[in-house]
């Protein structure tokens, strides 16, 4: 049975317009006014209200095991939180422990998955080097992997060094695979993290302390010069400050593709929260980069509305209050994390459409459109058009909402928008053509999720080959005279 959505006014990343919208086998089949559709239709009102391409969230963490402990969401209680806030598919990240093989850990993060109730996606991180990793991205690849994450944090976990970088980048380019960075200097936190504890800073202030601007900025720029260095792409994740963006925009403006990332999180919280004489408020918090000054946050709104950052994300990554009290004596054992997939479109909306500073069209851009141009599954995803995949939102611009732990459809025991009202939600959420969320009820089905596979060689890679072979140096021709012996 198909679904009609009428009385909406269609919003995509380049246009709006008034029109219907219906929806049979998981598809969008038609797009316009006075549709015909089939006896038995399922018809949704839209009442005025926005219909737009279901948002899509490239960062989460689900059931991640992670500093001694694991993430307490799950693929499906993290799909389900989702799309009761209007996302629709996920990019989570499959993380080997050093010396596990790429393909074992990507078949264990794929059971894990099994319970999703939307669709969801892999990245692979790479965690440490051999000819074997080399080998396995390219197996990676073949099952639809198209991302490769790097920890440039984390010292003595997941963290790896500049050569392993320009290897793996390496590598990327001959795959058409995107790289991507977590983008902190793993050497200077740690040091830091050890200055603070010895005087005695071992509270949830000391993680922000001990993961200043400039150290994410000098990694951003370190990692855009080796991306330039072996001509790649390069996607930041969860750029947090004004300096890493600022590296970001300027690599843009030197002609170079950096994506760039911020976080729902950084574009509203700030870091006041880690000096909070509540320890559980404060250390529900902690998570990398940390938030940062309320200056920063402008710099990042800026960047979405100049192009130069280009994706909205959550980095959902969900322990509970009792999991952080592993870090009670000793900030450096709190799991990093905090949550925010249900709640990214309403804050994104409300302090950015409401605010003036994206237009709704700029809002799917940001949240969904350009995240599937990136990671090239545009316009299967990403877009409310003939063909494209039966994922929506009926957007309602003028619905209030006060974000809660009480309320929310997280396993978290805490909401890091707590007490936050927006206004502007998600009427209705449609999934693979089915109506998911409505009128406040989730009707989900665990397993229903689908793992969307992603092609390399995105079109930038097409682009970037020719730039490369342009530049590329050859071997200088020399003619050298022999002396002519006496
Ligand atoms: O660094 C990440 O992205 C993972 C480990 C989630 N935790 C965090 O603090 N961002
Ligand atoms: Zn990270
Ligand atoms: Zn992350």
């Amino acid at each position: 049975m198909g679904v009609l959505i009428r009385g909406g006014t269609v919003v995509n990343a380049d246009r709006s317009e008034r029109a219907d919208v219906y929806c049979s086998d998981g598809v969008i089949k038609a797009v316009g006014t006075g549709l015909d559709v089939p006896a038995g239709t399922e018809v949704v009102d839209a009442g005025g209200a926005l219909v737009m391409p279901g948002g899509i969230d490239p960062h989460t963490h689900m059931e991640m095991p992670f500093m001694g402990t694991r993430a307490i969401e799950d693929f499906e209680s993290g799909t389900a939180s989702m799309l009761a806030g209007g996302t629709t598919m996920l990019i989570d990240f499959v993380i080997p422990s050093p010396q596990q093989s790429l393909t074992a850990a990507l078949d264990d993060w794929s059971d894990w998955a099994k319970k999703a109730v939307a669709d969801y996606s892999f990245h692979v991180a790479i965690t440490w080097w051999s000819e074997r990793v080399e080998q396995q991205m390219a197996e990676c690849v073949d099952r639809g992997v198209n991302s490769f994450k790097h920890f440039m944090a984390y010292k003595g976990a997941l963290m790896v060094d500049d050569e392993i970088l320009f290897k793996s980048f390496t590598r990327c380019r001959e795959l058409g695979a995107l790289p991507m960075v977590h983008a902190e200097n793993g050497d200077a936190v740690y040091l830091l993290q050890q200055q603070l504890l010895n005087a005695g800073i071992t509270g949830p202030e000391g993680h922000a302390l001990s993961r200043p601007p400039h150290v994410e900025a000098e990694a951003a720029n370190r990692a855009i010069m080796i991306a330039q260095t072996v001509g790649v792409p390069l996607y930041v994740v969860h750029t947090s400050c004004r300096e890493a963006h600022e590296a970001i925009a300027r690599a843009r403006a030197a002609g170079l593709r950096v994506y760039g990332e911020p976080l729902a999180q950084h574009l509203v919280l700030d870091e006041s929260v880690y000096y909070s004489p509540d320890w559980e408020f404060a250390a529900s918090r902690v998570m990398s980069p940390p938030f940062r000054t309320k200056d920063h946050q402008k710099s990042l709104w800026d960047g979405l509305v100049a192009g130069s950052l280009q994706v909205v994300a959550t980095d959902h990554c969900a322990f509970l209050i009792s999991q952080k009290k592993m870090g009670l004596d000793n900030f450096t054992k709190i799991p990093n994390g905090t949550g925010g997939i249900e709640e990214r479109l309403k804050v994104v909306w409300h302090f950015g459409v409401n605010s003036g500073r994206l237009t709704p069209e700029e809002f799917v851009a940001v949240t969904s459109t350009n995240c599937a141009r990136i990671y090239n599954i545009y316009p299967q995803k990403g877009r409310v058009g003939v063909g494209s995949d039966a994922d929506l939102v009926v957007w309602d611009p003028k619905a209030t909402h006060t974000i809660s732990q009480k309320t929310h459809h997280s396993r978290m025991d805490v909401n890091v928008f707590e007490g936050i009202t927006v206004t502007g939600a998600p009427k209705v959420t449609v999934s693979q053509g089915k109506v998911v969320w409505k009128d406040g009820q989730l009707d989900v089905t665990r397993g229903h999720g689908r793992n969307v596979k992603r092609p390399p060689f995105a079109p930038v890679f097409e682009a970037q080959a020719k730039v490369n072979d342009r530049t590329r140096p050859h071997p200088v021709k020399r003619t050298v005279h022999l002396q002519q012996t006496p």
